[in-house]
């Protein structure tokens, strides 16, 4: 049985990327909402709704595991999807692994958080850390050129770098000791953003914790995969040339999109 994993578009690949390094054995069945995206500005209604959606096809897929790639969506679905799916799917999302993992290693800190409006303004990351009831204080800023930026393949130039410096010398993200990168795309600038801190604050790339975490449940629910069997499938709700194309930015090789 697959991993389903999906996301607003195809930035989630970055996830996808990390979860098939982690879990060579493991076949994939991703699906990109790219007639939907940006998730980021939309309402919560709108992607609960289109989230319930992809589900049922991951579900025909026969998922044994829905992941939701997408910072966004988690923050705005994970309750009703994981209610919706019941007993048919186990559904994970990319906010609680990181959550945890800054709990541990974190105690008695200051963290800084940027993602989308719609993660941001949920308030979703706040209320699992004060949850956690470990004294840290979360900083956090919208940071929506970001994704659009990358998208548009600046990244690693000037034109990003001084994007960058603008958003992180904002007044609402001094003082911190480490940074969540609360979006898919955001692990394409994590080296951008630790030479804007010059090592003084850690960089957290989600996606590979977020991997690691679903490693860590397959193996201790004995569902992991002995082999690869079967091809990976990678399915989009609008299929163009350049989403196609954008994949090897995302995936590190050019992958075959399936309009669905
Ligand atoms: N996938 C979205 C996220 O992680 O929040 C980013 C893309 C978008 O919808 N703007």
């Amino acid at each position: 049985q697959p991993i389903g994993i999906f996301d607003s578009g195809i930035g989630g690949l970055t996830v996808a990327q990390a979860i098939v390094n982690v879990l060579p054995n493991e076949r994939i069945v991703y699906f990109g909402d790219t007639a939907h995206l940006p998730y980021g500005d939309k309402s919560t209604a709108a992607i609960q709704a289109y989230a319930v959606k992809i589900c049922d096809l991951l579900i025909r897929q026969q998922c044994k595991v829905i992941l939701i790639a997408c910072n966004s969506a988690s923050a705005a679905a994970y309750e009703l999807v994981k209610e919706y799916v019941g007993s048919k799917a186990k559904v994970l999302n990319v906010i609680d692994p990181i959550v945890q993992y800054i709990g541990k290693t974190y105690p008695n800190k200051t963290i800084g958080l940027i993602g989308t409006k719609q993660t941001v303004n949920s308030n979703v990351y706040r209320k699992k850390v004060d949850e956690l009831d470990q004294n840290i204080d979360l900083k956090s800023l919208a940071t929506p050129l970001l994704a659009a930026m990358i998208e548009e393949g600046f990244f690693n130039d000037t034109i990003s770098e001084s994007v960058i410096n603008a958003y992180l010398s904002d007044p609402h993200l001094q003082g911190i000791e480490a940074l969540i990168l609360g979006c898919t795309h955001y692990p394409l600038i994590k080296k951008q953003i630790e030479q804007y801190y010059e090592g003084k604050v850690d960089v957290l790339d989600a996606s590979q914790i977020v991997a690691q975490h679903v490693k860590n449940y397959l193996e201790q629910n004995s569902l992991s995969a002995e082999t690869l069997k079967g091809d990976h499938h990678f399915y989009v709700s609008d299929f163009t040339r350049s989403f196609e194309e954008s994949t090897r930015i995302f995936f590190k090789r050019q992958v075959h999109l399936e309009h669905y």
